[in-house]
C-alpha cells in the first residue's frame, strides 16, 4: 500500500508496516492532541479488536485495516449515527471501485451474500480537545477462503473480485467517509441531515423486514421481526408472538442474527 496524496482536507494517511490495533494507536494519538482527519492503516494488524472484547483477525497484506480520527462538532445525541454513516460510506467506496454487491446488517456489518466482508468498530475517546471518534474499519480484501478466520466471512476475492487493489480501496474509503461526514456534520446540521443519512442507510440495510434474534447486553435474547430503523439509529423489533401493529421495541445496542424463515 502506498501513501496517498490529494485526499480531501483534512484527511491524511499514515501507513504502518505492523501495528497491534490501529484503533488503540489512533486513540492514543487523539488523546495526545492529534487534529481531525488522521487515517492510520497497517499492512499487518496483530491485535485487531472487535466489539465487546472480540478480536478481528487478518493475515498480513490481505486486508484493509485502519482507523480514521473524527472530532464531530455535533450534539451528543447524534453520535450513535456515526457507525451507520461509516457503514454507508463503506458501501459507497465498494461501489466506487466496482466491488461486489453488499448489504448491511444492523448496526454496521457489511455482508456479501450473508457473509461478513467488513466490520466497523467505533470508539469514543475523551480528549483535552473534546470527545473524538475513532472509526475503525476492517475489510477483507485478498484473503482466500482458507485464510478467513471464521466460516461466515467473505473477502473481495471470495466475492469474485479477482485483483482488488488495496490502495485504490483505501482512497475510495477515505473519500467516501469524508463526503458522508461533510454532509452530515456540517455546521448547523441536524434532523434534515440525519434523515438523509438514515434514508441511505435503510435502503442498504438487509436487517429490515427479517426475522431476527438479538443478543442484548443484558437479559434474554429478543426474538422477533425487524420492522425498521428509528431516527436515532435504533433497530425497531416487533417481538415474536405479538400482533402486527404492536409498538416495536427499540434496540440501541446488541448483536443481531438474521434468522432464516422456514
Ligand atoms: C467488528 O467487531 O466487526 C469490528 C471489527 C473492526 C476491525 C477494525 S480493523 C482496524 C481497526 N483496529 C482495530 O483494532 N479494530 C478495527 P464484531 O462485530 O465484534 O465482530 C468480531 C467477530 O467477527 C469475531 O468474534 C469473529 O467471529 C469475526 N471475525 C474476526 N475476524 C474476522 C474477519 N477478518 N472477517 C470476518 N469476520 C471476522
Amino acid at each position: 500500500m502506498s501513501h496517498l496524496e490529494g485526499l480531501p482536507a483534512p484527511f491524511r494517511v499514515e501507513v504502518l508496516d505492523e501495528a497491534g490495533s490501529t484503533n488503540a494507536l489512533l486513540g492514543e494519538r487523539a488523546r495526545a492532541g492529534e487534529p481531525e482527519g488522521l487515517v492510520l492503516v497497517t499492512e499487518h494488524q496483530t491485535a485487531g479488536r472487535g466489539r465487546l472484547d472480540r478480536t478481528w483477525v487478518t493475515p498480513p497484506r490481505a486486508a484493509l485495516t485502519g482507523s480514521l480520527l473524527l472530532r464531530p462538532q455535533v450534539a451528543a445525541e447524534r453520535w450513535p449515527l456515526l457507525p451507520l454513516l461509516t457503514a454507508v460510506a463503506v458501501t459507497d467506496a465498494l461501489a466506487a471501485v466496482g466491488g461486489p454487491r453488499v448489504e448491511l446488517k444492523w448496526p454496521n456489518d457489511v455482508l456479501h451474500d450473508g457473509l461478513k466482508l467488513a466490520g466497523i468498530l467505533l470508539e469514543r475517546v475523551d480528549t483535552d480537545l473534546g470527545p473524538a471518534a475513532v472509526v475503525g474499519i476492517g475489510l477483507n480484501v485478498s484473503t482466500t477462503r482458507a485464510e478467513l478466520p471464521v466460516p461466515n466471512a467473505a473477502s473481495l476475492l471470495t466475492a469474485g473480485m479477482l485483483d482488488p487493489d488495496r490502495t485504490a480501496l483505501l482512497r475510495a474509503l477515505v473519500v467516501a467517509v469524508a463526503e458522508r461526514y461533510a454532509g452530515w456534520a456540517a455546521p448547523g446540521s441536524g434532523p434534515a441531515e440525519d434523515a438523509a443519512l438514515l434514508e441511505a442507510y435503510r435502503s442498504r440495510c438487509d436487517t429490515i423486514g427479517r426475522r431476527v434474534r438479538v443478543e442484548l447486553p443484558r437479559g434474554e435474547p429478543l426474538e422477533g421481526t425487524a420492522v425498521g430503523v428509528a431516527a436515532d439509529g435504533a433497530l425497531l423489533v416487533r417481538p415474536a408472538g405479538t400482533e402486527e401493529g404492536t409498538p416495536p421495541m427499540a434496540v440501541h445496542a446488541g448483536d443481531v442474527v438474521h434468522v432464516r424463515s422456514e
